[in-house]
């Protein structure tokens, strides 16, 4: 078979049966990875309930509307769907208007003419921010002479348009055209997010964005954006701005102003993705250190004073009073409803090493265990930050050193080996969290490493049903040490498109060879659309990236 007939094929996908498809590829191509038609078309992540039917209907572009349901609790004035049907109409059409040489075709008997977007629930929640427990599911009916998508909250209505949008293909004469379809669906877990690291290297806020734009189309809805870090500060504090004129790799253009974040966080919302920063201490704080005077411990070499500084200090009256007023104002540029105060690696040699220190250990009586004073010093920080109405997360040291954590804390598990351990106890303890230590992106390896992150099953360790229920979800996370704006995109996607279908779609669903050839094709919608996502495999896109 001809490689331009089997993407035909490909493109045609849903109208096949997978009798018809065995006879037409034969074993020996799969062995070799060829891309193949599934008949879940390039649907990703897999929907918990599809019904496809064999039955095609074509879209115009130029007269294909997307509306409010008269019906709808969200109508002209919600600009957050307003503003997404713009952006799935332009998906689905905005190349096709472009081509040339093809004739504009009028409505015929056989078409779609619209989507109509019904929000059910009295609150549509338009203006408000998505949470953890926001309503994220919808129901979509592709039927002639309309589609209907129905969902509770807008955040259920834009997963609906990303799935709508991907049920279109183009037929043989390069008509757009969609098969009567039924699905509902909805999340497997409600915390799916992708952490970036903006510190090791800057990331450009339109890096910033683009990763957003690509989230949505992957139904995270969580960007876990670790902002600061040893090598860099580049928040622009309003109340202490000499973090970042200090901290920062520039003070002025490498720097995150408030105007900046607003930008990330309203265009997160739109797309129905959370911002939550993380303010990783005591640990991780080098860069603290050259704007906040006194803030972190000086290291001693002998009886001397070294030069050099290690983590915050937590013996000083002044360090807790500084961590209020920080985070009183990260509290209110961050309007999600958590924190992110990491807490990890916390290395105890300078502690060690100050003499200051050692008599502060000895009066607590915490002996020569260093845990504790760690955790004296999260114990104050947690009841500083619970002031300000905020939850917060935290890595799972902190949970390890015992440290009493408020009832709705989420612990999040990133150390490899022993993870599914590490669940059952934090999840025994009755908290809640999310997993990333299967999905450390930032590694990288020759060969199809997604299948690594894909097979993962985040619930395989040994606990009861309640136990499990505490398992919300799970973050891929791409650490910055050896990627910044020339390579983020391409390292992140599509391998963390495996992660989201993992977090979104049902437990059964694990076929890896489906997954290939349905993430084929969603890989190639996303270079499609801009993104310059790299292969899995040997292939070919309609549309290459240029
Ligand atoms: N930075 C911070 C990091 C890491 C962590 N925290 C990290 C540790 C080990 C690996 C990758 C990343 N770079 N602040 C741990 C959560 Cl393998």
């Amino acid at each position: 078979m001809t490689t331009a007939l089997r993407f035909s094929l490909l493109l045609l996908g849903v109208s096949f049966s997978r009798g018809f498809l065995n006879d037409l590829f034969d074993e020996e191509e799969q062995a070799e990875g060829v891309v193949q038609a599934s008949k879940y078309g390039s649907l990703w992540p897999l929907p918990q309930k599809v019904q496809l039917s064999e039955v095609s209907f074509k879209l115009n572009g130029v007269s294909f509307k997307i509306s409010d349901a008269k019906e709808s609790t969200a109508g002209p004035s919600c600009s957050l769907l307003q503003d997404a049907y713009r952006r799935y109409y332009e998906y689905m059409f905005g190349s096709f208007k472009r081509q040339e040489g093809r004739k504009s075709r009028r409505a015929g008997p056989s078409d779609v003419t619209e989507l109509q977007v019904w929000i059910t629930s009295s609150e549509s929640d338009c203006d408000s921010f998505p949470s953890v427990a926001s309503d994220e599911s919808y129901e979509l009916t592709v039927d002639q002479p309309y589609a209907v998508l129905k969902a509770p909250k807008v955040w259920g209505a834009l997963h609906g348009l990303e799935t709508f949008s991907q049920l279109v293909y183009e037929d043989e004469n390069g008509a757009k055209s969609i098969n009567s379809t039924t699905i509902s669906d909805f999340p497997r877990f409600a915390h799916r997010g992708i952490l970036l690291d903006s510190s090791r290297h800057f990331l450009p806020i339109k890096v910033l964005l683009a990763n957003l734009e690509t989230m949505a189309m992957n139904k995270f809805n969580v960007f876990h954006w670790h902002i600061v870090d040893d090598p860099s500060f580049p928040y622009l504090s309003r109340t202490f701005p000499q973090l970042s004129q200090q901290g920062a790799y520039h003070p002025y253009t490498h720097v995150y102003t408030p105007a900046d974040v607003k930008m990330v966080i309203e265009f997160g919302r739109l797309r129905g993705i959370r911002v939550i920063p993380e303010f990783d201490t005591p640990g991780h704080t080098q860069s603290w250190g050259k704007g906040q005077k006194d803030l972190l411990t000086p290291c001693y070499s002998g009886s001397k004073p070294s030069g050099t500084f290690g983590p915050v200090n937590p013996i000083l009256n002044t360090t807790y009073d500084f961590m209020s007023q920080f985070f009183k104002e990260v509290s209110t540029v961050f309007p999600d409803a958590y924190i992110h105060l990491g807490g990890d690696e916390v290395d105890f040699n300078c502690w060690k090493s100050n003499p200051d220190i050692q008599k502060f250990m000895e009066q607590q009586g915490f002996g020569q265990d260093f845990t504790k004073l760690e955790s004296f010093y999260i114990q104050k920080l947690l009841d500083i930050v619970a002031t300000t109405q905020k939850g917060y997360m935290i890595w799972q040291e902190v949970f390890d050193n015992g440290v009493k954590l408020k009832a709705d804390t989420v612990v999040h598990v990133w150390m490899g080996g022993g993870a599914n351990d590490e669940l059952a106890k934090v999840t025994e303890a009755g908290y809640t969290t999310i997993l990333s230590a299967p999905w450390y992106l930032d590694y990288i390896s020759y060969a199809q490493d997604w299948q690594k992150y894909y097979k993962v099953e985040p619930l395989n360790f040994n606990g009861t049903e309640e136990q499990k229920k505490l398992v919300i979800g799970g973050e891929a996370c791409l650490w910055g040490e050896y990627v910044d704006a020339t390579n983020l995109t391409p390292r992140l996607w599509p391998r963390a498109s495996a992660v989201a279908e993992r977090l979104w779609s049902a437990k059964e669903v694990t076929d890896i060879n489906d997954a290939f050839n349905r993430l084929s094709v969603h890989r190639c919608r996303m270079v499609e659309r801009g993104i310059p996502a790299e292969p899995l495999f040997s292939s070919y896109c309609p549309r290459e990236y240029r």
